[in-house]
């Protein structure tokens, strides 16, 4: 009974990178191929990730797709790429399933053929098992009553065997007789209750090991030093991962978000400097007293993207003005948050706006988020500049903070990870054009329903603008 009460135990936990947000979402080219390409990692390990791959050109003809370990040194054994199946309704669109075998850092090799010839993409992907998967309810009522059987029946079969296996048909057997076959019976029963209690234990030992495998999120613990923000990286423990093995994105280890909270109405983008001793360190801007939270992005060197999360309660700080990338942004109060609202006000008469089409929202569907800086007149404004090497940046954060994402035009994979996954061809994820476009897209598909705000930077004339727009998420 106790094995299976094991067996109903679900342990919902925080999830990776992107606060609550697993899913993988990439726009990128293989070779002449325009993807968007989307990943649903498993949530246990070893587990099955379903990927869907957008075309934007018509002239492809066939997809493969392949896991391989990312940031793996060593020779991989490559299994053999499995063929992406088209949609029958939209032959532009391939889904495929895809075994992740272990936990770790993950990428998805593309290999597109089409009229253009042959292109290839790695996609970063991590496998992190998020919970334990439980036994359904109705598995259990069917294995229940069948061990019963199962246990019952090897008892008496015992009994049986010892009472009436060596008598003459229609001879009933004498009392000696039924005396041992009841003393063989106990002695069976006996066992099996050991062989039960066995295997429970060693089932105990199964779930006790994979419960070290889930995967437990960085903590950020935070506190002020002098207007000096201090976060230190805490490692409750999982596996053997290391913090002082982080990569630089954009030459900053760490990209913060400081959300004012609940209201949300006071964001920064900051990029705290490593100390001396191993914390994180951040010259704080002038903020007002309040409580806020805080979301970390960092990557390992193995490729694996980290959201390390915290609060701190702050005293009103004079602080210091920005300087570099980092930047600041105002909206209104997420509870007067209006759904229909598609303009936020920047400083001088500009505007960014969110270029959205009439449709509800829906959650675990993937979309291409677009934002317009427009100037006093209604123009897409000019001098447009990349921000960390980006047309921008924008973070899609949950009114209840449950779910956080940090996306760029490339998806929601950093830049390391990208990077580590095509040595030959790093800026895969980048779009550079020459004369950059007022415009910026991201990739992005809300986990579920609910209140979202979304904080979406650019950079104009040497300014980082940070525009804020609210989004309600049908199931
Ligand atoms: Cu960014």
């Amino acid at each position: 009974m106790k094995l299976l009460a094991v067996c109903f135990v679900i342990a919902a936990l925080p999830v990776h990178g992107h606060v609550g947000s697993p899913d993988v979402f990439f726009e990128g080219n293989a070779g002449p191929y325009r993807l968007l390409i989307t990943i649903r990692p498993p949530q246990v390990v070893p587990g099955v990730a379903e990927i869907e791959i957008r075309s934007a050109s018509p002239d492809v003809r066939q997809i493969h797709i392949v896991p391989l370990r990312l940031g793996f040194k060593g020779a991989q054994f490559a299994p053999v790429p499995d063929v992406a199946q088209p949609s029958h309704e939209d032959p532009q669109f391939y889904t495929g399933a895809l075994w992740l075998m272990a936990t770790g850092s993950w990428q998805v090799r593309v290999d597109v053929d089409g009229a253009q010839g042959p292109g290839r993409i790695s996609v970063p992907v991590p496998a992190l098992a998020t919970r334990v998967a439980g036994m359904q309810k109705a598995m259990a009522a069917i294995l229940l009553p069948l061990a019963l059987v199962l246990c019952f029946g090897l008892v008496s079969i015992a009994g049986a065997a010892v009472r009436d296996a060596m008598l003459d048909p229609g001879k009933r057997p004498d009392p000696a007789r039924v005396r041992r076959a009841r003393i063989v019976m106990a002695v069976t029963a006996v066992l099996v209750a050991v062989g039960l209690w066995f295997g429970n234990s060693w089932w105990n030992l199964e779930a006790g090991f994979y419960s070290r495998i889930i995967f437990k999120p960085l903590q950020l613990k935070a506190s002020v030093d002098g207007g000096r923000l201090v976060l230190q990286l805490e490692d409750p423990g999982w596996l053997n991962r290391r913090t002082d093995d982080l990569l630089p994105d954009h030459n900053h280890l760490m990209h913060l978000y400081v959300i004012h909270v609940p209201e949300m109405d006071l964001v920064w983008h900051l990029h705290p400097e490593r100390g001396a001793d191993a914390n994180f360190e951040q010259r704080l801007p002038p903020m007002p007293a309040g409580r806020y939270a805080l979301y970390g992005d960092v990557v390992h060197a193995n490729g694996l993207a980290e959201t390390a999360s915290g609060e701190i309660e702050l005293p009103p700080t004079a602080g210091s003005p920005l300087i570099g990338d980092d930047a600041a942004g105002t909206g209104p109060p997420v509870a007067n948050a209006d759904y229909t609202r598609t303009s936020s006000p920047l400083a001088r008469g500009y505007r960014m706006v969110w270029v959205r089409g009439e449709g509800k929202l829906r959650a675990r569907q993937p979309y291409e988020f677009r934002f317009r800086l427009e100037d006093g007149q209604g123009k897409p404004a000019d001098n447009v500049q990349l921000y960390m090497g980006m047309l921008g940046h924008a973070a899609f954060v949950s009114a209840d903070r449950s779910v956080f994402a940090h996306v760029h035009p490339s998806g929601s994979v950093p830049m390391p990870a990208i990077e580590l996954a095509q040595p030959e061809n790093p800026h895969a994820g980048m779009a550079m054009q020459s004369g950059l476009p007022a415009e910026a897209s991201f990739p992005y598909g809300f986990p579920k329903s609910g209140a979202y705000r979304i904080f979406v930077q650019m950079k104009r004339a040497g300014e980082i603008v940070t525009g804020v727009f609210d989004a309600q998420v049908e199931p």
